[in-house]
């Protein structure tokens, strides 16, 4: 992968293991979650509904034995249009790239087709070990453990398998020691206080996407793309961000507006309080929503709103 940036300090122990960890699965399955859970903060947005995540992000996190780069991708789908392929392509990626696939699934179902597929794709594409982690344990009967278990490690072949609960923190720990043990010995890629690959400005325009996935239902959720415009530091304490809403159609649009502009106006307040967060000064958030039709079905719009693939590098 790109960026590496070799930094040996001496104080490092001899042992020390770094590598880059691709979290794959299905949609919904609690790929984000997890991340953010290890991290501490929120670098990847999360939401119930599918599909949340559209690109590749990395998470740093650096212990004194380790660093590990957590790699959150896309669910892996059947994609329904270019935005879609996009996705999927980008999480396929990260597969052949790692040092070590936790391949997420939720056991309080058993497999679906999705869960085989993507088995199947990291057999072909995978050279690294491959964790199996059962996720959403809390949300599992005591009777279904067992056989569910069966069902997911029947799909592979894993160098090992843990039940976890990403959200309650059941095993997360032992599953990041997990991870370690199986990550290859070598130094820090990024500095320590380095804790994601992404902007600031690229995380702003996720939690107000993160906002709106929150108050929108079905169609919606999934067509609705954001873009900050402007992100300005105005004094030390004020952080000046517009930023562009954009949708597919007039009655998407009205739904965000809202009656008397009050659904724009929750979201932004909502936006506004987790950016305060992330930047550490008081945000004045300015929103608009824009109609670009068929917006996922246009390579030069998804360019430009940033869902395009990098050219293919071999490390
Ligand atoms: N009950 C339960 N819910 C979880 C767990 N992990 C994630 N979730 C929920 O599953 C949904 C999808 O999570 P997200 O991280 O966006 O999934 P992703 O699409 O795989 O990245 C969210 O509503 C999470 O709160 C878990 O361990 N238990
Ligand atoms: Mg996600």
């Amino acid at each position: 992968m790109d960026d590496r940036d070799y930094l040996l300090p001496e104080e490092l122990p001899p042992d020390h293991r770094s590598g880059f960890v691709a979290v794959v699965g299905k949609p919904n399955v609690g790929k984000s979650t997890l991340m953010n859970a290890y991290l501490g903060q929120k670098i990847a947005i999360v939401s119930e509904k599918p599909q949340t995540t559209r690109n590749r992000l990395l998470g740093i996190l650096t212990r004194p034995n380790a660093q590990v780069i957590f790699v959150d991708t896309p669910g892996i789908h059947s994609p329904q249009h270019k935005l879609g392929e996009f996705m999927v392509e980008t999480a396929v990626r990260a597969i052949p790239d790692a040092d070590v696939v936790v391949f997420l699934v939720d056991v309080s179902t058993t497999p679906t087709d999705e869960d085989i597929r993507i088995a199947e794709l990291i057999r072909e594409k995978c050279r690294a070990p491959v964790l199996l982690a059962l996720n959403k344990i809390d949300l599992l009967s005591p009777a279904d453990v067992q056989p569910h278990t069966e069902a997911y490690r029947s799909l592979g072949d894993f160098a090992d398998w843990l039940l976890i609960s990403a959200t309650r923190g059941d095993n997360r720990d032992e599953l990041l020691d997990l991870i370690i043990a199986h990550l290859p010995e070598g130094p820090r890629y990024y500095p320590e206080e380095q804790v994601t690959d992404q902007q600031e400005r690229f995380i702003a325009a996720e939690l107000i996407r993160e906002a709106v996935l929150r108050h929108t239902h079905q169609e919606v959720p999934h067509a609705v793309a954001v873009m900050v415009e402007e992100f300005k530091e105005r004094g030390p304490d004020m952080t000046y961000i517009a930023a562009r809403i954009f949708v597919e159609r007039n009655s998407q649009k009205g739904i965000l507006i809202g009656q008397g502009g009050r659904m724009l106006k929750r979201i932004g307040q909502e936006a506004r309080k987790e950016i305060e967060a992330m930047v550490g000064t008081r945000v004045y958030l300015e929103l608009r929503v824009k109609v670009k039709k068929k917006w996922r079905r246009d390579e030069r719009e998804l360019r430009r709103l940033g869902y395009a693939l990098p050219k293919k590098k071999r490390r």
